[in-house]
Formats: C-alpha cells, sequence, structure tokens
C-alpha cells in the first residue's frame, strides 16, 4: 500500500455543492481537498450534455450568491439557460473562487471507511489512500443514474444513448429513426431537440406530465442589469420562499375567486411559464385539491389546444396523478412537437415494454418497433443513490446503504447517527427546491459546524442523535401527507424514492418549506443540541 495522504478535509464532487464548500474551508483556512471523478468541474452539468438540456430555475438564481464579484461579472444569455452555459459559470465559479488547484480529477472515491481510534475517515480511489477528519459529500441529488434492467439492452445492434452519460461527440441524428424512453424533465427537454434532426422519434411513455411551457427568451442588457442591481433584494426573497425562487406568496386562495377570475389567473401563469404557474397563480395549489384538480384541468385543456391528434393529445394528458405530486418539468416546444409527423407517442404503461431486439423494442402485446438510435431517460436513484452506492461505513462498521434500507434518516440532510464528522450537502431529506441555495445553506451550516468542533479539540467529533433524525424523518413524511405530494407514489415520484424498483417508498426530501427548513438549520448551532460532542 502506498503513503496515505491526508487533509484535514475531504470534499467528493465537484459540482455547485463541491466548488461552494471549497471556497467555504478555503475561506476558514481549512486544508481540503475534493475527489471528483469527472475530468473537469461542473457535477449534474458536467454530465447531462444531452440535446436540450438546460436549467428549469430562472438564471439569475440557479447560481452562487456567495460571491457578490460572481454576480455582478456572469452575463447570463438566456432565461433558462443551457447545459453549456452552466457548466462554463462552473469552471468560471472554480477559478473565480481559486479552488481548482484543490480538485483532483478522474477520481471515483470507492470506499469511505470511518476509523474509530483514530477518529479519522479512510477514504480510497483505486488503490490511492486518502485520510481526513472531516468527510463531505457534495455527490449531488440526482447523479446515481438509473438504468432499468430492460431485458435483451445489450444485444440491440444501433447505438444506446444514455443522457446522463451522453458522449462528448455529440451523436448526430440525421438521417435516423429514433426510440425515446422516459418522459421526465429530460425527455421533455429531448423530444424538440432530436424531432427537428431525426428521420423519426418514437417517445415510449410510461406516465404522462404535466409540462408548462418554459416560456423562455434571450435576456439583453437592461435585463441583466436590472438583475444585478437587484441582487440583495433577490436573495432575500429567495430566502423567504418555499422552494427557494425569488417570488412572492401571491395571497390568492382558489375559493375566493369566481370562475372567470381563476381562468384569467391560470392564463397569466401559463404566461409567465415554468414554476410561476405553481408559484404564482394561487397559493393553495399544493394542498387544495379542488385548486389542484382546476390546474391540472385547465392544463389538460392546453394540451388539447395544442395537440393537432386528439388521441395524442388524451395520451399526453395525465389523469392518474394530481398536478405537481411529481415534479413538473418544463417545455420548450414540447406538446407542439408531436404535431411533427415524424414525431409518434407510444403509450407503455398499459402495454409495457417486453424487450429490447437487435432492432428495437418489442411490447407486451407483440408489437415491434424499429430504430438505429435508442437513448435512455430513465432518471436516476435521487438523493440516497450516490452515497448507497459507495461503500462508506460508520462507527459500528454498518454502510450507508444498510442503513438507510427501510427510508433514508438523517437531520436535515446534513448529518446522519453513526457516521461521525461526516456531512452531506443536499444529502437526503434535505429541503428540495431551487438546488444552488440550498446547497449554499447546507455549505454555511456544515462550515460553522465544522469551525465549532475544532474549536472543542484537535480530536473532538460530531455526531447526530438518533433520536433528532427519526424526528427529522417523521416530519418530513407527516408534510409530504398533507400536500399532493404524497399522491405521486402511483405516479412513480422520485421525490418518494416510488421511482427505483425495491426502493422503500418514503420521502428523500423535505417539502416543508426551504424557508422554515432554513430557520430550522440556522437554529442548530453551537452548542449544536441535536448533536453529540465526544
Ligand atoms: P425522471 O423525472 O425520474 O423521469 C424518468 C422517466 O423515465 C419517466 O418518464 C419514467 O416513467 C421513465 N421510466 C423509468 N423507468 C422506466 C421503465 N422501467 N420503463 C419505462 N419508462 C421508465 O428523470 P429525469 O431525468 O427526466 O428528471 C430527473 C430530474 O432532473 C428532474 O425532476 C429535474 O429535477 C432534473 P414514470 O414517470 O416513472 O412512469
Amino acid at each position: 500500500m502506498g503513503k496515505v495522504e491526508f487533509h484535514e478535509v475531504i470534499v467528493i464532487g465537484a459540482g455547485f455543492g463541491g466548488i461552494g464548500m471549497l471556497n467555504r474551508m478555503k475561506q476558514d483556512g481549512r486544508d481540503v481537498l475534493c475527489l471528483e471523478a469527472g475530468s473537469d468541474v461542473g457535477g449534474v452539468w458536467f454530465w447531462n450534455t444531452y440535446p436540450g438540456a438546460r436549467t428549469d430555475s430562472e438564471a439569475w438564481y440557479y447560481c452562487f450568491s456567495v460571491s457578490e464579484e460572481l454576480g455582478q461579472e456572469w452575463n447570463w444569455t438566456e432565461r433558462y439557460p443551457k447545459q453549456d452555459e452552466v457548466r462554463q459559470y462552473l469552471s468560471y465559479a472554480a477559478d473565480k473562487l481559486d479552488v481548482r488547484s484543490n480538485i483532483v480529477f478522474n477520481s471515483k472515491v470507492d470506499k469511505a471507511i470511518y476509523d474509530a481510534d483514530r477518529r479519522q475517515w479512510s477514504v480510497s480511489v483505486g488503490d490511492k489512500e486518502y485520510a481526513c477528519r472531516f468527510l463531505i459529500s457534495a455527490m449531488g441529488i440526482l447523479s446515481s443514474v438509473f438504468i432499468p434492467p430492460f431485458p435483451g439492452l445489450d444485444v440491440f445492434e444501433g447505438r444506446v444513448l444514455l443522457t446522463a452519460r451522453w458522449p462528448d461527440e455529440k451523436p448526430d441524428f440525421t438521417g435516423r429513426r429514433v426510440g425515446l424512453i422516459g418522459t421526465g424533465a429530460t425527455g421533455v427537454q429531448i423530444v424538440p431537440e432530436v424531432s427537428q434532426h431525426a428521420d423519426s422519434l418514437t417517445v415510449f411513455q410510461r406516465t404522462a406530465n404535466f409540462v408548462i411551457p418554459a416560456q423562455n427568451h434571450d435576456l439583453d442588457d437592461e435585463f441583466r442589469a436590472d438583475i444585478k442591481r437587484r441582487y440583495p433584494q433577490i436573495w432575500q426573497k429567495v430566502d423567504r420562499h418555499a422552494f427557494a425562487m425569488p417570488m412572492d406568496v401571491t395571497g390568492r386562495l382558489y375559493r375566493d375567486f369566481t370562475e372567470d377570475q381563476r381562468m384569467e389567473i391560470f392564463e397569466e401563469g401559463w404566461r409567465r411559464g415554468g414554476f410561476r404557474f405553481l408559484f404564482e397563480t394561487f397559493d393553495d395549489v399544493m394542498v387544495d385539491p379542488e385548486c389542484n384538480q382546476a390546474a391540472s384541468e385547465f392544463i389538460r385543456a392546453k394540451i388539447r389546444s395544442i395537440v393537432k391528434d386528439p388521441e395524442t393529445a388524451e395520451l399526453l394528458s395525465p389523469r392518474d396523478h394530481p398536478y405537481a405530486s411529481k415534479r413538473p418539468p418544463a417545455g420548450h416546444g414540447y406538446y407542439e412537437a408531436y404535431n411533427n409527423p415524424k414525431v409518434t407517442l407510444v403509450d407503455i404503461k398499459t402495454n409495457k415494454i417486453e424487450r429490447v431486439i437487435p432492432e428495437g423494442l418489442q411490447l407486451e402485446d407483440g408489437s415491434i418497433f424499429e430504430f438505429d438510435d435508442l437513448i435512455i431517460a430513465t432518471g436516476f436513484d435521487a438523493f440516497t443513490g450516490a452515497l448507497t452506492s459507495v461503500e462508506i461505513r460508520g462507527k459500528s462498521g454498518q454502510t450507508i446503504a444498510e442503513k438507510w434500507a427501510e427510508g433514508a434518516k438523517t437531520l436535515f440532510g446534513v448529518a446522519t447517527h453513526d457516521f461521525p464528522n461526516f456531512f452531506m450537502i443536499t444529502g437526503p431529506l434535505a429541503t428540495f427546491g431551487n438546488v444552488p441555495t440550498t446547497i449554499e445553506r447546507n455549505i454555511d451550516w456544515i462550515g460553522d459546524a465544522i469551525k465549532f468542533v475544532r474549536s472543542q479539540s484537535s480530536d473532538a467529533v460530531m455526531e447526530v442523535t438518533e433520536q433528532a433524525e427519526q424526528g427529522w424523518a417523521d416530519l418530513a413524511q407527516e408534510v409530504i401527507d398533507t400536500t399532493v405530494l404524497k399522491d405521486g407514489v402511483g405516479a412513480n415520484s422520485w421525490i418518494l424514492g416510488a421511482n427505483i424498483p425495491g426502493k422503500k417508498v418514503a420521502p428523500v426530501a423535505y417539502l416543508g418549506g426551504f424557508h422554515n427548513y432554513v430557520d430550522k438549520l440556522r437554529a442548530e448551532k453551537a452548542p449544536y443540541p441535536s448533536f453529540v460532542l465526544k
């Protein structure tokens, strides 16, 4: 065995979380190293380079707030920036914050084992050994790719393309027949792009989604200057919003309005686009079934008005789950793409995929679809997958995967019992909303906690109690039960872990509001009553 390389802090992952954490650790004077599996920074924006990939949050808050200079210097070009722009932003941020030299690329962590005698973590990357006092996961909520075990996938004779591992050399679809499995946020972004170039695109849909048009537009100098002027207010608003977006509560409840007024409000929400339809129409869309049903029906009527073929329109209309009980995607000409005669929608809910064959796909009823390329956009083992797929062993020797077999338990998504001095940025049961902002609040908390532990003694450790994390998991479940999110189970919602066969159906995120989450997180401070310090 070679020499063990020790650092006080090791961070795993160099996306938003890793870059932000390195910045904080360096500001605090820590000896910190980041291990990143990819060959560059970016995280989810490094791997997901499929056509049409872009943010569903608006650019001006899908970014760091920590550096004023970054906000003032970076010029976003679109309301919802493309993957490449976000990746360039993160690359710029890594240079600006001067953290690149602390990152070791092409370093996928295989194991992290807690050594109770030494009060240290041993971290392995292949045959290279590291050790640290504080271990921080910045592995991201959507990084563990899920590929359903379709029989015969290996016999397909064409190209199999995974959206989350898209080839560097961009595939050309000109003149090709393409099949696509998956109509989540990723599939919804791909359809309008690939259908422009391919000879034909066959979309295999299991669950129809409520897709709100993003209403994307370019940003001009005036718009950017206005944003830059208002940044302090924007971040204040973000901090007080349930999903960390700079939007005001509307003060409107559905029942207080006439039918005409309701329709006008929904129309205005549709015009504003994206998440504004959810957050700027009525405040009770996610909790009042009547309001939710009206919103759902409004969207179905829009689908019927856009999609010319009534059968396709009906198939695209979700009927098995309420609007926003699954994470709703934003569309960029999604429904319109189905008016292109080259695009065919196939229902695989009632007639499932039987197997992949050399020429394409065979469904249960024996029907065969042939194509040259098969795109797989079947999602992620969200929140837990990145952590459970690495051998991370705590004080008692159990792995995180073993510990969370019956559902993830953490306090605020930042710490889990039995894993001392181990912290997670947006771990399971962290709040769910605009992710870069949650990441920043987690970084603040972890940075302060590390400062505190260090101030106790040179080998102090901090571990959350079982009771505290159980209380948090119970609260996460209670909150879900008061919203339409509980109805996402039947529609395989990844927020409930219901998209992964065999995964315990339980919340993987806290949905009680980002603003409430931040208050609770900030209240858990020195002397950290939910933790034991040794
Ligand atoms: P999602 O939202 O989990 O979507 C995955 C899609 O793949 C969805 O349409 C699934 O249908 C479909 N899927 C999954 N397994 C199968 C099988 N076995 N057969 C057929 N179809 C299947 O992942 P995305 O990557 O689109 O988006 C993830 C997040 O990234 C998104 O929410 C944003 O936050 C960014 P289902 O709906 O389960 O019936």
